[in-house]
């Protein structure tokens, strides 16, 4: 049957042509959001939508949506959206996001060019700074189209690099005009890479994802004194490094105690004045707590702070911290799980259920329409590292699930 399988070769080759796409002197891939190498990927991905005779839409937030709205859908308001993201990590892999939006446009494509005629509108969307790398917090601009971040706020928005979201995405050619949430989906389904080890350790081949951890981003800001890292005993120093190196034991130690599983990241770490022989004056870093149960989460952010005083006066510092993220776990929608283990045992393929443990963007769109995800296996669960890997024959099997449950979910009005 025609349109029964995606175009194998079409895919894989998009996903190699779009992670060639912003790597810099040393081979690194690093598409941080609105930045010149994001134009190149969003330039390359909206002339494959065109290609595909897509209406390309890009809304004030600079999400972008590749529309097909074929003759017997054209009343029907609610699109079945799929989506994710093409913005990366620094040195990122090249599935992260990619495979899920190339995946989209891929499954438009063969349902389109196999003569199938949806009820609804089917549309891919490649969300804006999901990463959160560039601009907290991360999966923004998918936040901002569920309603749950103002737009205008969201363009005020300082990088790490002191640049303004709103001038870069003007700046780049993606500051576009639609309202946010312009198109409430009937339904979202997010094809990922998993980013973890499970479903390669069981030999399982889709993760049928059926809720996904909570999520709490803060910075945190200790001064001390700087002084002269010979003549200074250790009983008269204000030493910001060292506190800060106790933070992150901390955090270790608590996350290996645990009765869920808490993780818990100090991923960029600044001392000023960052000298060999100066004892550190202040130490900047960001803390990464995640966990699947909200009361546990909470637990450890208060934890945490009941710490950090603690250390304040230990160390004889003084300690600051910024909420960057905060984002509940959520639940998906069971039907669309279901959907997708039918999807799987139909084609002879294995499946569980599973947690995400990293954020999505359907994490957010869950706010607005029924959702849910469906994982493929990652090579030794490595992710955000250019080792990120998964072989061909799981990214297509991934990607003709994601074209039944699209078919099923697009046949008739439920
Ligand atoms: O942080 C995350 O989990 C995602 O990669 N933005
Ligand atoms: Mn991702
Ligand atoms: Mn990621």
């Amino acid at each position: 049957m025609t349109g029964s399988s995606v175009n194998a070769k079409r895919l894989l080759g998009r996903l190699l042509e779009l992670g060639s796409i912003g790597r810099d002197d040393n081979g690194r891939l690093i598409r941080l959001a609105a930045s010149d190498t994001d134009k190149l990927g969003r330039d390359c991905l909206t002339s494959w939508m065109r290609e595909a005779g897509l209406e390309v839409a890009v809304d004030r937030i600079g999400n972008v949506f590749g529309i097909w709205t074929p003759s017997g859908a054209a009343g029907s308001t609610k699109p079945l959206m799929m989506g994710s993201h093409i913005d990366t990590v620094i040195n990122a892999g090249i599935f992260d996001g990619c495979y899920g939006v190339l995946s989209g446009l891929e499954v438009i494509e063969t349902l389109k060019t196999g003569g199938f005629d949806p009820v609804r509108p089917i549309v891919v969307g490649a969300f804006t700074n999901e990463e959160g790398v560039r601009y907290a917090p991360d999966m923004m601009g998918s936040l901002v189209y569920s309603g749950g971040l103002d737009v205008d706020e969201a363009l005020a928005t300082v990088g790490t690099d002191g640049s303004v979201l709103g001038d870069e995405l003007a700046r780049i050619g993606y500051a576009g005009t639609h309202e946010p949430g312009f198109m409430q989906p009937h339904a979202y389904v997010e094809l990922h890479i998993e980013q973890g080890p499970l479903l390669e350790r069981e030999g399982v081949a889709v993760g049928a994802v059926e809720n996904l951890q909570g999520i709490s981003w803060q910075k945190v800001t200790i001064e001390g004194d700087a002084n002269h890292a010979g003549t200074t005993p250790i009983s008269m120093r204000r030493d910001a490094g060292l506190a800060a190196a106790r933070v992150i034991t901390f955090l270790r130690e608590r996350a290996k105690a645990s009765i869920t599983p808490t993780v818990a990241t100090v991923g960029r770490m600044e001392f000023e004045p960052n000298a060999i022989n100066v004892i550190p004056s202040k130490a900047t870093f960001t803390v990464d707590l995640r966990d699947p149960d909200e009361d546990r989460l909470l637990a450890e952010e208060s934890a945490l702070a009941e710490y950090l005083n603690k250390l304040a006066a230990e160390e004889q510092v003084t300690i600051s911290t910024e909420r960057l993220a905060r984002f509940k776990p959520v639940a998906f929608n069971s039907n669309i799980v279901a959907a997708v283990e039918v999807a799987a045992a139909a084609r002879g393929l294995k499946s569980r259920r599973m947690t995400s443990g990293a954020g999505h963007d359907a994490q957010m769109i869950a706010r607005i329409a029924p959702s849910a995800m469906i994982f493929v296996p990652s090579i030794a669960g490595i992710s955000h590292n250019p080792k990120e890997h998964t072989p061909d024959a799981d990214l297509i099997a991934g990607a003709n699930i994601l074209l039944d449950v699209v078919r099923k979910l697009t046949a008739s009005e439920d």
